[in-house]
């Protein structure tokens, strides 16, 4: 598979700066204090969540690529859409680390102190053509994160055309939409470190309460840059 524009596009704004012979991938500093998304998402989960369980997949991953040189100048990007061309011996550490970095990496950005409400103009447009409504759409949202068996993520997707519908899916595992083709424009967190601390077994509550985070203008933009392909 040749990774094209979009793929890039994930997490392009994290690519470390360029090593002389090798790609160090690295932790993104969280774009908001570690207590700024009080009280959905409570400090100490969000600290150990991007501290320790983020921080450990980009260590492993730095690791586990250090013997084999040959991907030292591939973006994260490019080994998540890539795994087949990753040594056998090292894949499905590869999948797991590359996979966690992608998708918390993009994770952090779908979330701010001052997010919530609803989105305007051309997503929320394409959210009442493909949902019925706004309310629809969360309701669809939060009913597929809280059927996912086991962890994984809950996604809103679109088509590789620009046209195309939306889809709300699930990933098990550490698995990300771009390994099918789909262009990711909003992520959910559904594993149990993401909320378990303050939660418990309330997946539920911490789903409907999730939406007052919700950065909807960074979501806009990736729907409305996300025309390639
Ligand atoms: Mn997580």
């Amino acid at each position: 598979m040749i990774m094209n524009l979009r793929h890039s596009k994930v997490l392009s704004e994290y690519d470390a700066e360029p090593v002389p012979g090798r790609i160090k991938h690295t932790l993104p500093p969280l774009p908001y204090a570690y207590d700024a998304l009080e009280p959905y998402i409570d400090t100490r989960t969000l600290t150990l969540h991007h501290d320790k369980h983020h921080a450990s997949y980009v260590t492993n991953l730095n690791t586990v690529l250090d013997k084999y040189p040959e991907l030292h100048a591939r973006t994260a990007d490019w080994l998540l859409c890539n795994l087949s061309q990753v040594p056998q011996t090292i894949r499905a550490a590869v999948h797991h680390n590359v996979g966690g970095h992608v998708n918390h990496s993009l994770f952090w950005l779908m979330m701010s102190p001052t997010g919530g409400g609803a989105p305007t103009g051309p997503l929320a447009g394409a959210l009442n053509r493909d949902f019925g409504g706004f309310e629809q759409f969360k309701a669809g949202f939060e009913e597929a994160g809280n059927k996912l068996f086991g962890s994984g993520w809950v996604w809103l997707v679109r088509e590789q055309k620009n046209d195309g519908p939306l889809q709300i899916i699930t990933t098990a595992g550490h698995d990300h939409p771009m390994m099918k083709g789909h262009y990711p424009l909003l992520v959910n967190d559904v594993w149990e470190h993401a909320y378990y601390l303050k939660y418990e077994n309330r997946r539920a509550d911490y789903l409907h309460g999730w939406w007052s985070i919700v950065n909807w203008e960074a979501v806009s933009r990736r729907f409305e840059s996300s025309d390639v392909g």
